[in-house]
């Protein structure tokens, strides 16, 4: 078949809302657009383990630590689902592991901020796991079928997420004044860069008109943003706390919550690897794959000697 004609049809599936395949014939920038975004995706999930993981032998009760423990282990989980969706478009998970070590593949810059106290294990439940929800909902619908199917998934696992978050700030929030203290400095922390976890504005993002094109995102960095303010602004109410906003405030006119300026220097500075704690976040992963050399060795061995049974 002519390449034009694969194409039509690519375009026809990408229409009528049919998902696309691995063995599907796609345009070679629909793969590469999915490999970049699908791997950056599963490292955020693996690197988002690292600040959570700080906590684990500090949390306040065996509750927490045991809820703690699955978290992480549900992230780590969402990595590999992700992995493997990324391994369907061509790609093996080493190349795309030796890109997140080498500084080519990005990772969710969020995970550049450190976790100083208990409260930011809740602030990172309900804000950070929050935006991801808000962004991954609209990716259960993306055009390519394995990620659509991985999200489905972790959406139901995010959502748990979010709520053990926030129940954990809720408890803060009525605890002692120190408590309250600490709830309150956690989200002044993480509002802003959970805010920046939904990528540039839209006047300033480079893939969003080809992928929104592709079907691969269906809403723009700015419009989730928005629907994310607003969701926040609503359930804060709740903790008695306060966003560190002096511009938040209801448009009745817009239906919407209007807000401040996000400090887009600092996004693109964490971004470029100059976060507070990018250069640790790396060498831990780095570290981490030197570490499991031996495991990998000894599995690849026993599924050769399997095969020769
Ligand atoms: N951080 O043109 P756009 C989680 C890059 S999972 C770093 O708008 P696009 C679960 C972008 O890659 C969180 N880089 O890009 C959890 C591009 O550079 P490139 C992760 C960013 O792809 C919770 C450039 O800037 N979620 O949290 C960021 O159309 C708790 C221009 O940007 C996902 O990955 C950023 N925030 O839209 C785990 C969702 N924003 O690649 C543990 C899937 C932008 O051309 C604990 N990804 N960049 O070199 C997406 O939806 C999209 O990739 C966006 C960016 C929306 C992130």
């Amino acid at each position: 078949m002519s390449a034009l004609k694969e194409e039509e049809i690519f375009l026809k599936k990408i229409e009528e809302e049919t998902k696309i395949e691995p063995k599907d014939w796609m345009p070679e920038a629909y793969r590469k657009t999915n490999i970049r975004q699908i791997s950056q995706h599963a490292h955020s999930e693996i690197v988002g383990t690292l600040p959570e993981g700080n906590w684990i032998g500090r949390a306040p009760s065996l509750k927490r630590k045991l809820i703690l423990l699955a978290k992480i282990q549900d992230e780590a989980g969402h990595g590999l689902y992700l992995y493997s969706a990324c391994e369907t478009l061509g790609i093996t998970r080493e190349e795309t592991i030796n890109d997140l070590h080498s500084g080519k593949a990005k990772y969710a810059s969020i995970f550049n901020y450190p976790t100083l106290t208990w409260a930011d294990i809740g602030a990172i439940g309900w804000l950070v796991d929050g935006a991801a929800i808000m962004n991954q909902v609209m990716l259960t619908r993306t055009s390519y079928g394995p990620y659509a199917r991985a999200m489905v998934k972790i959406c139901k696992e995010e959502s748990f997420h979010q709520r053990q978050g926030f129940e954990s700030l809720l408890v803060l929030s009525k605890g002692t004044t120190e408590q309250q203290q600490m709830c309150q400095d956690a989200i002044n922390r993480w509002w802003w860069p959970a805010l920046m976890m939904f990528g540039p504005k839209d006047s300033e993002s480079t893939n969003s008109d080809q992928s929104m094109k592709w079907k691969i995102k269906r809403k723009s960095n700015d419009e989730l943003r928005q629907n994310f303010v607003d969701m926040i602004a609503e359930q804060i109410k709740f903790l008695g706390m306060k966003l560190p906003d002096d511009k938040l405030k209801w448009n009745n006119k817009k239906k919407q919550y209007d807000w401040g300026e996000i400090n887009w220097e600092e996004f693109w500075n964490v971004i470029k690897g100059n976060g507070p704690c990018n250069f640790e976040r790396v060498a831990a992963r780095k570290k981490a794959w030197e570490n499991g050399e031996w495991v990998r060795q000894a599995a690849v061995a026993h599924s050769n000697k399997s095969k020769t049974k």
